[in-house]
């Protein structure tokens, strides 16, 4: 299907989905970013799902979602994606929310047959406060955040601080529309 440019006005988001999990871990609470994506299956609900059940790990106090949108693949193969946005305020330490992140993108049953494949769910980290990590198995910020228009105009509309007008002008070629 044919999707529009890079949105220009940004709304203001909404989804706040409370814990009932949420747990102290002897750290401040953190604002972290997660990107989430999907088109296998139904990739709308399975977003939707995913931020219900990042709301309900424990350690996890807060989500607040950005609207859903659907974005042409990139560097990627299948349908169109569906992707969104989450600030997750968090006592977890970065590596014990990505084993989250990746614990519930198992449980949407997501297979990697290859690298880009389509996927059920995909959770990455983009930001965890203003951590930066170069290790084998975490990179913080997410190194190809800044390239994307499926990431930048869902993070500006959560949280406009983190994405300069030049950055969302880069992408503006990206083909992304907001879900009604
Ligand atoms: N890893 C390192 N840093 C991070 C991080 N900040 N967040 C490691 C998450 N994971 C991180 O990830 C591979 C490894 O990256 C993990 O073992 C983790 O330790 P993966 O999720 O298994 O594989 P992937 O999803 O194929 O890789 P990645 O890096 O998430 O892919 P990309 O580059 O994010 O691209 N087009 C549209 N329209 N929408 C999309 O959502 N997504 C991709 C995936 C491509 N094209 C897309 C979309
Ligand atoms: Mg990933």
């Amino acid at each position: 299907m044919k999707v529009g440019r890079a949105a220009k006005a940004l709304l203001p988001t909404e989804p706040v989905y409370d814990s009932v999990g949420s747990q102290p871990q002897g750290r401040d609470p953190v604002a972290a970013f997660v990107a989430l994506g999907a088109n296998l299956g139904d990739a709308a609900h399975t977003v939707r799902a995913a931020l219900v059940a990042l709301s309900q790990v424990p350690g996890v106090q807060r989500v607040r979602g950005s609207s859903l949108y659907r974005t042409a693949p990139v560097d990627s193969t299948g349908p169109d994606y569906i992707n969104a946005v989450a600030e997750v305020v968090t006592t977890l330490g970065a590596p014990s929310l990505l084993a989250a992140l990746q614990a519930i993108e198992n449980g949407a049953g997501r297979e990697r047959p290859y690298r880009n494949a389509p996927r059920t769910l995909d959770l990455d980290l983009l930001l965890y406060g203003s951590a930066r990590i170069d290790s084998f198995a975490l990179t913080l910020p997410h190194p190809r955040m800044g390239s994307r228009a499926f990431v930048l105009v869902p993070l500006a509309e959560i949280a406009p601080q983190c994405v300069s007008a030049a950055q969302l002008q880069a992408v503006a070629d990206q083909a992304i529309e907001m879900l009604p």
